[in-house]
């Protein structure tokens, strides 16, 4: 792809646009970079606004017949805005930088979505190969934009990409080595507009695939089991639950893999650190990716024992008074707050809330009713989750307001030998940047309380 002079419209000035435009305006290119926000909003004072573009912003610059020869999207622009439109009925091509770090790579992808798990099985992958010898890249929805360092690999190396389904609507090329879809259960329906809309955005991980490829599906997820035929791909089913003729299970406790005709035993699941059926399943994916790039099973079987998770993921924070606090700031839908909820068998003290993707709250409600004793509501759907726990059987939901009271509703409520557990079940939009800003700042808190017990137990 010539870039070269080229007038090129990147929208949304965040982690990814940011970095798209440093890689255009490194290549020659010609760019604009707009953002619906002002610069003010920008940041801190926009100052991290790059010098080698041209900017636009609080406002959409008009896309006319010539104005531009190409955009890049942010993920988390929809692409019903205004310039995408034009640029559509125009007939000027329209990308996300995922497809864009794509036409530039030289080492092969192993592209893992789904609904859930997807930053810790990328992270779990990644290890895998780097343990393995190959050079790595993590990057994409996992926080490192694509862009950012794809040139620097080989095609002897490897890309190991989180993808979103908000990236994958604007592939159009894209052709990962591997493809993997975890799980799909509702999320994001706010963007999509429909659970079609949805899964059709995630089959585009595998659309460009030939036979030589491999789509890796779960087998007990009847969303991306019935995706088996559509895949161009060689497909690897993965099962928690069931013995397969061909893919990875599990096999009288020990994960086991049977690929092209031949049985390999990898190692007990008891062995795995990352706690829950959820993380067996991201396991069994990551072994199905390694496995078919030649990965060797004990080097493989390695990694698996020693991985202990990612940030914000049921991540274990401290201990105060025989109460523990978990920070799952990463359970933005209310799938993964389920399975959070499930990891626990201590009763619960529950903090959620924040901008609802489109989703519906009465099975996350039951779970509650089932798993929480205290369940703390706040953000902008606090009245709808409180109202769905109430409906529920939920007997104790607190209101809170800012995300510091939240916390400290929490702490007063929980009993020794209960959980404080951050699993919000919705995005962090209405009040942070991101979900890991929100994880930081429950982690920060729930510190200080700590070292403040610390002291008083010194004086005591
Ligand atoms: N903006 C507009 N117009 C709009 C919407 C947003 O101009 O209509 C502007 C905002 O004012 C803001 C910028 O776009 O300045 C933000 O762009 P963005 O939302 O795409 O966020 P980035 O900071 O670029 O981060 C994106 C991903 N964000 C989203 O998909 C929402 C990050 O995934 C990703 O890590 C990063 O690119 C690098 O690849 C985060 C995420 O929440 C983790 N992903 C969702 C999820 O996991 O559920 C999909």
């Amino acid at each position: 792809m010539e870039l070269k002079n080229k007038k090129i419209l990147v929208i949304g000035a965040g982690r990814s646009g940011l970095a798209v435009t440093a890689f255009l305006a490194g290549k020659g290119a010609r760019v604009t970079l707009t953002d619906i926000k002002g610069a003010d909003k920008l940041g801190d004072t926009g100052e991290g606004l790059p010098r080698g573009a041209e900017l636009c912003l609080g406002n959409y610059p008009r896309v006319t017949g010539g104005s531009f020869d190409l955009l890049v999207v942010s993920p988390g622009v929809p692409l019903t805005v205004e310039p995408v439109a034009a640029a559509r009925d125009l007939g000027i091509p329209v990308m996300g930088e995922l497809e864009l770090a794509f036409q530039f790579s030289k080492a092969p992808f192993v592209a893992i979505t789904g609904t859930n798990g997807k930053t810790t099985t990328t992270s779990l992958v990644g290890e895998i190969f780097r343990d393995a010898g190959f050079k790595t890249l993590v990057a994409g929805n996992i926080g490192l934009p694509l862009v950012t360092g794809v040139e620097q690999y080989i095609p002897e190396d490897i890309v190991v990409a989180e993808v979103s389904s908000f990236q994958l609507e604007t592939t159009a090329g894209f052709r990962p080595r591997v493809g993997v879809i975890l799980n799909i259960t509702p999320d994001h329906l706010d963007r999509h507009g429909s659970m079609t809309a949805y899964i059709a955005a995630k089959a585009r991980v595998f659309v460009n695939q030939d036979q030589g490829d491999y789509t890796v599906l779960n087998y007990d997820d009847p969303e991306t089991r019935a995706l088996e035929g559509l895949s161009p791909g060689k497909v690897i089913f993965f099962s928690r639950r069931h013995i397969l003729e061909e893919g990875v299970f599990v096999q009288d406790g020990n994960i086991t893999a049977a690929i092209n005709g031949k049985i390999i035993p990898v190692l007990p699941a008891a062995e795995l650190q990352i706690p829950g059926a959820h993380n067996l399943e991201n396991a069994l994916a990551a072994v199905a990716c390694a496995l078919v790039l030649g990965v060797a099973p004990e080097s493989l079987a390695n990694t698996l024992r020693k991985f202990s998770g990612v940030a914000h993921r049921l991540e274990p924070v401290t201990e105060i008074n025989g109460v523990k606090y978990v920070n799952d700031s990463k359970g933005t839908n209310p799938d993964a707050s389920i399975k959070a909820l499930e990891a626990f068998d201590q009763p619960i003290v529950l903090i959620a809330g924040g901008k609802n993707k489109g989703n519906d709250f009465a099975v996350f409600a039951s779970k509650v009713r089932e798993r929480a004793r205290v369940l703390v509501v706040l953000g902008q759907c606090a009245a709808e989750l409180e109202a769905a726990a109430k409906k529920a059987g939920c007997t104790t939901v607190l209101r809170a307001g800012a995300f510091p009271e939240a916390v400290e509703l929490a702490r007063q409520a929980a009993r020794p030998g209960e959980i404080v557990l951050l699993s919000p079940a919705c995005a962090s939009w209405d009040m942070f940047n991101s979900y890991e800003e929100r994880g930081d700042l429950f982690k920060e808190l729930v510190r200080q309380w700590a070292g403040q017990e610390n002291c008083l137990l010194g004086k005591a």
